[in-house]
């Protein structure tokens, strides 16, 4: 195709004007077409008022963007020339991403088709490119025509592990006869609980516990699936399988919430078009028919499922079926108090399989180990003999004498029983729970067999993003921290991102959350989660502008935490800076004035009285306590005026000029209060002097210019009197790296890095952590486990460093929100020899790599197109700096800005770049 192109414009060139071949010149597509958060061809898409972004390809002549044309349309073949919906026009621009729609209204099941093409730099043309498309869901309440079903369990008042009550699992199902072929067929479907479908003995989908989690008595997502394949002319079959999930079992801690759960209910909507242009509805209503007989007897989330193989039901969900003597349901009609929305990110899928490592066997118990901390469910493939019941138990470690240390589980049972119906090889896997867990123990199988290592697999689920960077460098122990954080997030970002995925708590903690969002953002593809659960932080705010400890809100307790509900303003920007997109500042601004509020009306004079978990989990604390010994005060205080920082330069991004002129007010006025209340001089005065606290009052710019200096002492001579090791909790930690980077101090953080011993990351590390743990001494080899059982060993807080990882050893940062410049100047110090990151970014991938070799600095950078660079490079700059392999002089791609005793400062265009310094 390209060389076709090439053809007719060299052709052109020769015969004629030089001005007539420049109009002939096409240059290649645009590419990753996606849309609004990253999604690519959606169905059952939530937004009907998306934003469009494509990447320029990385091709020599392609450097940027000065202008494109979208065109959109109702069915592919009125593209490019009859665009039904929308032709932008061209546009002189050199916006790549995040550009809005501005066509005709979209309206539920919609279909829309779309492309575009670009101008580069030289005005050259590039071909359309190839035509993506997008399904709308079902927009809006009044669509659904269905109701919502579902069998009374609670009825059976059957009990769990905490006397909450027990909503058995349910099948559902019904036959409906079609009299005409299908052309097309959707699926709608949610419920409050969660689901397996099937239909005509065909599982839908390989979704994980959907429809996952939101506020449900504000939102419920729904999911649609093209079933087109799966429906037959005549007679056809619908199972449903629903279960508690968390809609219903016993989240949280709230013991008086979980006596009385609401049924699980289930609302299912199939939308039929006929090969005869004819429609047809099969809807969930009280033509259904249930049971709870069926073999998934039990499925808690943290207490795991029992299985009783005897009680399958073949060919339920097939024709071939007599549900004679199942119940009829109970319908309930859909209202408006709960809003019912296409699902704004992906679902949680089994998104990785490990094989056991290891397996050792005792009096018939068998241990299988997979060597690394991981979520999600074992797959099973064990002899049995009938009437065995095989149980199943899980633990992140041994204890010291070999057995499951599952005190950090507290009451989280996290067992799961499968009873054999038969002599022979199971095969199953829990379907409606999940696991945090290295082993996974197995008891009650045939022991006449030998167990072996293919008997359990482990299935690692999460939220269905890709990966999307990479980090390594020459040092294995920091490349085993990567490894941590990589796990920790795939670890607990289970639909929302939870604090840890083990015991029984799993919930959407916001602290954890904004400290650990900027280095998700890194490591994966995680904008779409990240903006999903936002809105759900939003729906949970309280009407005095209060955000909950944790979202969704299942604590219900009223209370507020300093440095949690802040997550309602550090998230969206965080992600803005790396984004690029303002529908995040847009869709959360009104949040973040109501937390600005809020924390206004817990002041007196501006000093905060909010209190709680203050800087959590500080190591060693003078006070004993898990809250560390920074002032809770002055820890409001300080988030107090940050949060309103960040909604002034939010509203600044916006446009809003007023808005800015307030909050940026309010900030100034706060800092003051905060100076003149807790530091004299630039030393704390009158409550605890710790490392927190100088690094809260420096990362949020809360001190007077003259001050700043001398505080930065006092926290050098805090982190010195540690012997130069970090005294920080949850709070602190991320600011850590922050502060002393941008006040000169690398090598001291390279130091605190680096460390070996308590506390530090590699302390967790040499412990043999391969995950992120919640505690900096969750376990040592020398003392055993942290006596508290508050002890996950799979909590990404953290991981937090893994923003400065990337941002500062191997050196990519956003210097224009969403990388449109970019900032890259690694910080290459001792232990480290090489480094290397790779990000995608909105306009394509980043790389910068170093390596030192003797005295020399190399650093290989690829900048995508339409962005630009600025790199700095260690030098000595009195010796010459080579660019693929010739002298550097400078040219219009990379442009010499400045050389400074440090290194050399240049002005990069797109392309591939390989440059030698002498150190
Ligand atoms: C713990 C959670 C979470 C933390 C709160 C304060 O129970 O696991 O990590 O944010 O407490």
């Amino acid at each position: 195709m390209n060389l076709k192109y090439f053809g007719c414009a060299l052709f052109a060139c020769v015969f004629l004007s030089f001005t007539a071949c420049k109009e002939q010149v096409t240059i290649a597509e645009a590419q990753k077409l996606t849309i609004s958060e990253g999604f690519e061809n959606p169905l059952g898409f939530y937004d009907k008022t998306p934003s469009f972004s494509w990447q320029l390809p990385v091709l020599e002549g392609v450097l940027s963007q000065s202008a494109y044309q979208i065109v959109v349309a109702s069915t592919p073949d009125l593209l490019p020339d009859n665009a039904d919906l929308w032709d932008s026009g061209k546009q002189m621009t050199d916006q790549s991403v995040w550009v809005k729609y501005e066509g005709k209204p979209l309206e539920s099941r919609q279909k829309v088709y779309w492309q575009v093409k670009y101008w580069n730099q030289d005005e050259d043309v590039s071909q359309w490119s190839t035509v993506n498309h997008f399904e709308l869901g079902l927009l809006s309440n009044s669509d659904w025509k269905a109701k919502w079903i579902g069998l009374d369990t609670k009825k059976e008042k059957l009990l769990g592990s905490q006397e909450n009550i027990i909503h058995r699992p349910q099948y559902l199902r019904k036959g409906f006869e079609l009299s005409n072929d299908v052309a097309s067929a959707r699926l709608y479907i949610t419920a409050k609980g969660v689901f397996d479908v099937s239909i005509n003995g065909e599982d839908v989908s390989d979704d994980v516990m959907p429809p996952g989690y939101t506020p449900y008595k504000e939102r419920i997502e729904t999911i649609t699936y093209d079933v087109t394949d799966l429906i037959e002319s005549g007679q056809n079959t619908i199972g449903v399988e629903l279960a508690a999930g968390w809609h219903s079992g016993r989240l949280g801690w709230k013991k008086e919430l979980w006596v009385d759960t609401e049924t699980p209910k289930m609302i299912f909507q199939l939308e039929l078009t006929m090969k005869d242009g004819s429609t047809e509805m099969i809807l969930s209503d009280d033509t259904w028919k249930g049971t709870t007989n069926g073999p998934t007897r039990i499925s808690e989330i943290y207490d795991g499922e029992t299985y009783d193989a005897n009680l399958e039901m073949p060919n339920w969900t097939t024709n071939n079926f007599d549900d004679k003597t199942w119940e009829s349901i109970n319908t309930f009609p859909v209202t408006n108090d709960i809003r019912l929305e296409p699902k704004r990110h992906t679902t949680v899928k089994t998104k990785i399989e490990l094989a056991t490592q290891e397996v050792v066997e005792k009096g018939g118990v068998a241990v299988f180990d997979f060597q690394q901390n991981m979520v999600g469910v074992p797959l099973l493939k064990v002899p049995m003999k009938k009437g065995q019941t095989l149980k199943i138990r899980f633990a992140e470690k041994l204890s010291p004498d070999g057995t499951f240390y599952i005190e950090n589980y507290r009451s989280a049972q996290s067992t799961n029983y499968y009873t054999a119906s038969k002599d022979g090889v199971i095969e199953w896997m829990p379907k409606f729970t999940f696991h945090g867990f290295q082993y996974v123990e197995l008891s009650g199988y045939d022991t006449s067999k030998t167990p072996s290592k293919d008997w359990v697999t482990g299935l690692v689920q999460y939220s269905d993003f890709e990966e999307n960077g990479t980090f390594t460098s020459s040092h294995e122990k920091l490349n085993q921290l990567q490894s941590n954080i990589v796990w920790g997030l795939r670890g607990n970002f289970f639909d929302i991102p939870t604090d840890c995925p083990q015991r029984d708590e799993r919930m959407g903690w916001t602290a954890d959350a904004q400290v650990f969002a900027p280095a998700s953002m890194f490591n994966a593809d995680v904008y779409k989660f990240w903006a999903s659960w936002m809105q759900s932080v939003g729906e949970s705010q309280y009407d005095n502008g209060a955000v909950p400890w944790v979202v969704p809100d299942v604590l219900f307790n009223n209370k507020v935490s300093a440095g949690w509900g802040d997550a309602c303003t550090i998230i969206p920007w965080k992600i803005y800076l790396r984004i690029g997109d303002k529908k995040i500042l847009e869709e959360n601004f009104e949040t973040m004035k109501g937390w600005v509020k809020y924390h206004e009306s817990v002041t007196k004079n501006y000093i905060s009285k909010m209190g709680f978990f203050a800087d959590w989990l500080q190591p060693l604390p003078e006070n004993g306590d898990n809250r560390g010994d920074t002032s809770k005060s002055l820890i409001g205080t300080a988030f107090f005026a940050h949060s309103a920082n960040l909604t002034a330069k939010t509203a600044k991004a916006l446009g809003k000029t007023e808005a800015f002129e307030k909050y940026n007010a309010i900030y100034k006025t706060v800092a003051n209060a905060f100076e003149n209340k807790f530091f004299e001089n630039g030393k704390v005065k009158g409550v605890a002097e710790t490392q927190t606290s100088y690094l809260l009052a420096l990362a949020f710019g809360l001190l007077s210019e003259e001050h700043k200096a001398n505080a930065k002492q006092h926290l050098l001579e805090k982190i010195a009197e540690a012997d130069n090791h970090l005294r920080t909790g949850f709070l602190g930690t991320p600011l850590l790296s922050e502060v002393l980077d941008s006040t000169g101090e690398i090598d001291l953080m390279y130091k605190i890095l680096f460390n070996e011993t308590y506390p530090s990351w590699f302390y967790s590390i040499n412990q043999g952590a391969t995950t992120i743990w919640e505690r900096w001494n969750s376990y040592s080899k020398k003392d055993g486990f942290n006596p508290q059982n508050m002890n996950s060993l799979n909590h990404y807080a953290y991981g937090a460093i893994g923003e400065w990882m990337y941002e500062r050893i191997a050196g990519i940062a956003p210097l224009e929100a969403g990388y449109k410049t970019i900032r890259i100047a690694p910080v290459p110090k001792e232990p480290l020899t090489s480094a290397a990151a790779s990000l995608n970014t909105p306009y394509g991938k980043v790389v910068s790599s170093w390596e030192i070799k003797g005295s020399k600095f190399e650093l290989h950078v690829v900048v995508p197109p339409n962005t630009t660079a600025k790199v700095t490079i260690p030098a000595n700059t009195a010796k010459d700096l080579v660019l693929n392999g010739e002298a550097f002089k400078g040219d219009n791609r990379a442009e010499l800005l400045n050389s400074s005793a440090s290194g050399f400062e240049l002005l990069v265009q797109p392309g591939d770049y390989k440059f030698t310094s002498q150190l």
